[in-house]
């Protein structure tokens, strides 16, 4: 049965972005269903498909998926020949931390510079969002010397972890914040990826326009 994930705009939503991406790396057939953010009916839309009342959604043979990160672990399993968490014991591991540490943490950075992948407003950062950006730099580094091996990503080659941090790198391009040669490098590497330039071409493409500093918005969608 067909994989269908269901997702946010493209421009906006970055939790739809990380599943999407790894499903593109996996190979995997799917159909997504695209339901834009803040509409009158977009609770309802989205409560259609995920118990959460939350996109990114996978609905596979008979399953309903929520939650961004069990989506990636789900696609893992079904693509194993993918290795989309590393291969090698050690190297998964920290894997799995610095991606928990995406889904839980970095609040400051995801509240004050919102993803909005078209759009290029350079901006300097408060104190409590370089601290945020100081620290993803200083993590990217470690994975990139400790696990970069031949390859461009965090772990060599492309594993769910670059996956979550692929929305940080549309961040740091629309807010224009400097970075150490080695975080730019990996931007620009994430940047390159067939799959995010499709993301990011469909993104420029949608027509919807939405006031991301409203705070009914940003309570909602803190990511
Ligand atoms: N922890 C969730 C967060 C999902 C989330 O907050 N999604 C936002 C869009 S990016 C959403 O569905 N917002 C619903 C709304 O705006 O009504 C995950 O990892 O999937």
């Amino acid at each position: 049965m067909a994989l269908i994930l269901i997702i946010g705009n493209k421009n906006y939503s970055s939790w739809s972005l990380r599943p999407w991406l790894v499903l593109k790396q996996s190979g995997l057939e799917f159909e997504e269903v695209r339901i834009p953010l803040d509409l009158p009916d977009t609770t309802e839309q989205i409560s259609a498909y995920s118990p959460s009342g939350r996109v990114p959604a996978l609905q596979h043979d008979g399953l309903t998926l929520w939650e961004s990160l069990a989506i990636c672990e789900y696609i893992a399993e079904l693509a194993p020949d993918r290795h989309l968490w590393p291969a090698e014991a050690a190297a998964r591991a920290v894997a799995r931390a610095v991606s928990a540490e995406m889904h839980s943490g970095f609040s400051s950075l995801r509240s004050q510079m919102p993803v909005d992948c078209r759009a290029r407003r350079p901006q300097t950062a408060t104190p409590a969002v370089q601290r945020d950006i100081d620290r993803i730099c200083n993590l990217w580094q470690t994975c990139r010397q400790n696990f970069g091996g031949t390859g461009d990503f965090l772990f060599s080659s492309f594993s769910i972890a670059d996956a979550m941090y692929a929305p940080v790198a549309t961040r740091f391009v629309t807010y224009a914040v400097p970075l150490p040669p080695i975080a730019q490098a990996y931007v620009d590497a994430l940047w390159q990826l067939p799959a995010m330039q499709e993301w990011l071409a469909a993104a420029a493409a949608e027509t919807e326009v939405i006031d991301t500093d409203q705070d009914a918005f940003r309570d909602r969608n803190s990511d």
